[in-house]
């Protein structure tokens, strides 16, 4: 039974959940879908609360003037064909994003590839999958993951390498907690930091950053040297392994070198290494901790050589697992939207291939070689190779590394198209802005990490004139002269295309085949139920897991073991910068935040960007829990709140990536990311900068409400942004001190940045050091302000006591009470927020842990229901519910 409604997919992460969008505005999970069965994570549950069309883009923008589409694509065209005219097709370039359909990814990747003529499109999936992209390719001769989600369930041992699935893939890492309750699946988290994934594992392996490659060369010595190997396997299928030992040999012959380089305990290493040998169903499931390394590939194959060793590949409950992040990024690997792919999986260095697509596209340019990757096409946009450049769903300004350098380069190319939904700060730096249709608008298909590819269906009209990426695509290519071949009339046109490619020449070449929906009409398109490839024309079921038999898409069949040498970060931490910066994701937010970060209940749990140290490098450094620190790399500085935390590694920093320069002063971490990229597959190395940390003194804190997204320009104001219902609530932490007098209040009106008509109160209290300000335009609440300097004997209010203030009327009686900091009929606040379904607070849990003396998750779940909804959260329940407990006996 189908519940009414929209079936689509989730535009978040890459588990890629059905959801369905109901007629009374409200998405709920879909019941059906074989990745999540009904069940969402944080994100997913708040994807009804991210369709407000205020904010979007609606119009083209030229330079900051509208403009009509006609114009606007005249203008790509025109300006595109005289940079190729003048200057050659390596003169342009595309940046896509895993976040296109695969509809919009096979059109960008046409007109570029078979039209243009350069091979200069490149996509987000660069700094996110390449190096995964490239390990398939050396082990395997093709980009397949092999297994399914079900062999996560069916495991009995799950390794999660540098992933954080408790945050990052919420609903699969559910699945897995659910089958560790039925089968006593035994979890392994390797992972500098004690993440939220660590709280429900068996082993956690804080190794030294990027040093995996040597506790994996130990890993695959110790399954020789313990009889572990599959011989019989390995002599059919597979070839390398004699090289592949020794240099793991040479590499980390024993415990006590794996132990030296890693950091580790010898007793740890052991007990992982023997769970790995004794346990036929293994799973090992990775993510960025892997791939955005300068050995990113390195580590994928060393990944994937303990599981050819071992023959354990493409079998119920055992298999090499890359966790995808994007909802698409497997769509465009698979329209072959990178720079060194072709499409439909085909190989620049094979003459077969580039003939297929060249004939079937009757492409009369159709590149032959690899274009620039992400890195190097900035770069080459900055020293002026690059004079003409489209950006299509994602924010390089603040997602790539040495982002300053990716503005700079912005700021110096003659012409920039950014394609979005909303202003970014990308957007800011565009020519010419073209407004997209999104999530709920489009129309499409979208492939998960297990191969299956689902529908996005639309259920709402964009806003203003945006309009779908393929069609912006398509219309920009046929007024370069190209009509005939971008003449689709829909997406389902465009699919069949792909569809058809996949199938051509293939006859089980390559496992990439969707020839038995080659032939699908709209009806049927539209009604496509999710569905896993490969799928030849043909075939009478859904694809399953690959290759246990072996049958890999090389020429001689058999997979390859890749000796894997090992080779620390490419920068290392030295005197003047001694920490090593890791950057990633935090549970409720989404990349750079265009999306999540509107939406006030996914900013409860965290609110601001923090940056977490070890207990020990704060005390060395002097810096304190919730004061200020400044980071400094070689390219960039930043100064934003500290946190001082156990669950981080000594000498590391962990900054999440999300806050923009929309959101927070410090602007985007990605500033101070260094670009050292991994040799094979290109892909930057995120989660290893040097940087120097020092404290920069608090001499004032602040909170200032407003219906306005105003953001103070003041140096040494720091702030961070919280939606609200009806406006928004900013933190401010001054580094200067706090002006006296008739300097102060002159800020607090340049802060509160309101007419000078309205109704201004103050309170103005010296003695004891705090300063209050409010403005009401016709009665209502416009904005407020709180200061208190550093020492104040008088607390800030709480966000949480005034946030329902903001923008409705104030009686004469409540003004007083408002200055206090007061609002009438506001309970006490429960801390931050932990659980983000029912909006349960930190404190409201400790309290009701203490008082009913609640032991389980269970219990707690039936007294406050927190952690009843998408469970997300549950991990971090369990620590409360630890540390309550740990207080209590101490
Ligand atoms: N909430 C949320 N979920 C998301 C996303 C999001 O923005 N927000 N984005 C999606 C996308 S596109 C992606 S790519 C995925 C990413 O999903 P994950 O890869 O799980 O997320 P990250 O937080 O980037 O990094 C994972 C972990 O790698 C660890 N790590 C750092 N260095 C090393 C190392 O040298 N070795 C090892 N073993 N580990 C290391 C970090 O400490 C971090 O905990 O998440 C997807 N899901
Ligand atoms: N320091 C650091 N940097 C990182 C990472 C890290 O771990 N650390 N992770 C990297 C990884 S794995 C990834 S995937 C990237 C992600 O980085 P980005 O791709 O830059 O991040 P998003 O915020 O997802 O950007 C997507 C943009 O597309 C817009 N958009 C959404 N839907 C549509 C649509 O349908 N059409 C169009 N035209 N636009 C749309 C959104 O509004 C948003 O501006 O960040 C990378 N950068
Ligand atoms: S796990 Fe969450 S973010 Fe990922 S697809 Fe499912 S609902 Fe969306
Ligand atoms: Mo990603």
């Amino acid at each position: 039974m189908t519940e009414a409604g929209v079936r689509t997919t989730c535009p978040y992460c890459g588990v890629g959940c059905g959801v369905i969008a109901r007629p009374d505005g409200s998405i709920v999970g879909d019941p059906e879908h074989p990745a999540n069965r009904g069940r969402l994570c944080s994100k997913g549950s708040a994807l009804a609360e991210t369709l407000a069309d205020e904010d979007r883009l609606t119009h083209p923008l030229l330079h900051g003037r509208r403009v009509s589409w006609n114009e606007a694509l005249d203008l790509v065209a025109e300006r595109f064909a005289a940079v190729i005219a003048e200057h050659g097709p390596d003169a342009v370039a595309f940046y896509v994003s895993g976040q296109c359909l695969t509809e919009d990814y096979y059109v960008a990747n046409k007109l570029m590839k078979g039209f243009i003529g350069s091979a200069n499109i490149d996509t987000n999936s660069r700094l996110c999958m390449a190096s995964t992209v490239a390990g398939h390719g050396r082990a395997f001769g093709a980009d397949v993951v092999p297994g399914i989600y079900d062999d996560l369930e069916e495991a009995d041992l799950v390794v999660l390498v540098g992933s954080n699935a408790a945050w990052c893939h919420p609903v699969l890492h559910r699945r897995l907690l659910a089958a560790k309750a039925r089968r006593g699946t035994r979890i392994v988290t390797i992972d500098p930091r004690r993440t939220a994934a660590c709280e429900e594992a068996d082993l956690h392996l804080a190794l030294a950053p990027g040093s995996d490659v040597a506790l994996l060369a130990g890993l695959i010595v110790h399954l020789a040297d313990h009889d572990a190997l599959d011989r019989a396997w390995l002599d059919a299928h597979a070839s390398g392994l004699e090289e592949t030992l020794a240099t793991a040999r040479t590499t980390a012959g024993d415990l006590d070198r794996v132990a030296a380089i890693t950091g580790l305990a010898r007793s740890d290493i052991a007990l992982f290494y023997d769970w790995f040998a004794t346990t036929p169903r293994t799973v090992t499931a990775f993510s960025q901790g892997v791939n955005q390394s300068s050995a990113g590939t390195d580590k994928v194959n060393a990944i994937i050589n303990c599981h050819l060793a071992t023959g354990r590949i493409g079998k119920p409950g055992a298999g090499p697992f890359s966790l995808t992040g994007q909802p698409n990024a497997m769509g465009g690997r698979e329209v072959g939207g990178l720079a060194n792919q072709l499409a439909a999986h085909g190989r620049f260095d094979d003459p077969i291939d580039v003939e297929r697509v060249r004939a079937f596209w009757r492409a009369p340019n159709l590149a032959t070689r690899p274009g620039l990757k992400a890195v190097e096409m900035f770069e080459a946009v900055r020293d002026g190779r690059i004079k003409a450049l489209w950006i299509v769903a994602t924010n390089p300004a603040a997602s790539l590394p040495r982002a300053q350098r990716v503005r700079e380069a912005l700021e110096a190319c003659p012409f920039v198209v950014v394609s979005d939904c909303w202003p970014t700060d990308t957007t800011a730096l565009a020519d010419l802005v073209l407004p997209a249709a999104g999530w709920g608008e489009k129309d499409g298909t979208v492939t998960n990490s297990e191969r299956r590819l689902s529908r996005q269906r639309p259920f709402r009209k964009p806003p203003g004139e945006a309009k779908a990426d393929w069609w912006i695509l398509a219309q920009v290519a046929r007024r370069m002269g190209w009509d005939e071949a971008f003449a689709w009339n829909g997406p389902a046109a465009i699919f069949r295309e792909h569809a058809t490619l996949s199938a051509m020449l293939n006859a089980g070449r390559r496992p990439f085949d969707l020839g038995a929906l080659a032939t699908l009409d709209s009806a049927a398109y539209d009604a496509l139920e999710p569905c896993r490839w490969p799928l030849p024309a043909g075939a009478a079921s859904e694809g399953g897991r690959l290759f246990a038999a072996g049958g890999f898409p090389t020429p001689d069949g058999r997979a390859r073991l890749v000796p894997t040498p090992f080779r620390p970060p490419a920068q290392q931490p030295d005197a003047e910068r001694p920490l090593l910066l890791n950057t990633g994701r935090v549970r409720d937010q989404w990349h750079t935040m265009t999306r999540t970060g509107r939406v006030p209940k996914l900013l409860a749990h965290i609110g601001a960007p923090t940056a977490t140290l070890a207990p020990g490098d704060a005390a060395r450094l002097g810096i304190a829990d919730g004061g200020l620190v400044r980071l400094t790399s070689a390219d960039g500085s930043l100064v934003l709140h500290a946190a001082v935390s156990a669950t981080q590694r000594e000498g590391e920093v962990f900054v999440p990536m999300h806050w923009t320069h929309a959101f927070a002063s410090a602007g985007p971490v990605a500033r101070l990311v260094g670009a050292a990229c991994d040799p094979v597959s290109g892909q930057p190395e995120l989660k290893a900068t040097p940087v120097a940390a020092e404290p920069v003194a608090i001499r004032w804190r602040g909170l200032l409400l407003h219906r306005r997204p105003v953001a103070p320009a003041e140096p040494d104001i720091h702030w961070s942004r919280i939606p609200l219902a009806r406006g928004h609530a900013l933190e401010l932490a001054g580094s200067g001190e706090l002006p006296q007098g008739q300097a102060l209040t002159a800020m607090a009106w340049r802060l509160l940045d309101v007419p000078a008509a309205a109704d201004h109160l103050e309170v103005v209290d010296p003695g004891r050091r705090v300063w209050r300000f409010a403005t009401l335009t016709s009665g209502r609440l416009e904005a407020c302000l709180f200061l208190a300097a550093a020492g104040s004997a008088a607390p800030l209010p709480t966000r949480e006591t005034l946030a329902g203030l903001l923008g409705g009327p104030v009686a004469e009686g409540a003004r007083a009470a408002l200055l206090a900091g007061r609002s009438a009929g506001c309970t006490d606040e429960g801390g931050r927020t932990v659980c983000a379904c029912f909006s349960v607070g930190l404190a409201t849990l400790r309290a009701a842990i203490v008082a009913r003396r609640l032991t389980s998750i269970a219990e707690l779940g039936s007294a406050l229901r927190a952690g009843t909804g998408c469970g997300s959260c549950i991990p971090e329940l369990r620590e409360i519910i630890r540390d309550v407990h740990a207080a209590a006996a101490a």
